[in-house]
């Protein structure tokens, strides 16, 4: 079994590293703090559950690199811009090394951060098209609720329905896919779990994975919104969850290429025990 896995993720590696779904990581170690502190925020390009390739964010045709199109946090209906204390950095994944960024936020007082960022497209050359994914992660000090389920006008949008942090696993996260503040009837998504941990100081992962897929299509699973444009997912195990509603956003081509448009929400479940 072991074996069928490392050669299945090779093989994925050589032929199409868009065999398990790219996922725009807006990372930090936990989501509902106890009292104000300061955090890490790693952002990361990845393919979370196998950790078969890291690519370097903005990676263009040409093979030069564009920078992060916005990045804010949301805290009690004041939206802060981040941008600007944005710093590039290696991340290092279980095969290789890719650009992202990084920076500690100040988390000062009660209540919900809401960070959202819009990378540059990504052209993914097994595709020959670009990939842009509109990250949202949620986070709480000292469980007051007060943004967790702001709309942020985003061109594509995942907007929770319940609290991306106060999840327990083996209940359920549901959600609502907006694109351009309408919700998608039958938009695909796909859900990865992060099966690696990350090492915040040395900007890698471990190597070795929580659990094994038994199969691929256990890497990235897929699921559908129904009509409304709302998913219910299942959350069988604690730790994060990402979800990437694909190609919802309203803009189709990027530099005379095919662009998906991705909206992707961050999740972080816990044990009850
Ligand atoms: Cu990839």
């Amino acid at each position: 079994m072991f074996k069928k896995v490392v050669i299945s993720s090779v093989v994925a590696g050589f032929l199409a590293s868009s065999a398990f779904a790219h996922f725009q990581m807006l990372y930090t170690p936990e989501s509902a703090l106890e009292k104000p502190a300061t955090i890490p925020l790693k952002l990361v390009f990845t393919h979370p559950f196998a950790d078969e390739h890291t690519m370097d964010m903005g990676l263009q045709f040409d093979k030069s690199r564009e920078g992060i199109v916005d990045f804010f946090v949301l805290h009690k209906e004041k939206k802060t811009e981040l941008k600007g204390k944005l710093k590039e950095m290696k991340f290092k994944g279980s095969h290789n090394e890719g650009i992202g960024y990084e920076m500690d936020y100040q988390a000062r007082s009660m209540g919900d951060y809401v960070f959202a960022l819009t990378p540059a497209p990504y052209y993914e050359a097994n595709e020959e098209s670009y990939i842009q994914q509109i990250t949202k992660m949620v986070l709480n000090v000292a469980g007051a609720p007060t943004d967790w389920d702001a709309e942020l006008g985003l061109k594509a949008e995942i907007v929770p329905l319940m609290k991306p942090y106060s999840i327990w696993a083996g209940s359920t996260f549901t959600g609502i896919v907006k694109s351009e503040g309408k919700p998608v009837p039958f938009a695909e998504i796909e859900v990865e779990y992060l099966n690696h941990d990350v090492d915040i100081k040395k900007n890698m992962t471990n190597k070795k994975g929580k659990v094994e897929a038994p199969q691929d299509s256990f890497v990235t699973l897929t699921i559908k919104a129904n009509e409304r444009g709302e998913f219910t997912f299942g959350i069988p195990r604690a730790g994060w969850w990402g979800f990437a509603a694909l190609g919802v956003g309203p803009d189709k081509e990027y530099k005379g290429k095919e662009l998906s448009q991705d909206a992707v929400i961050w999740i972080q479940a816990k044990d009850m025990k």
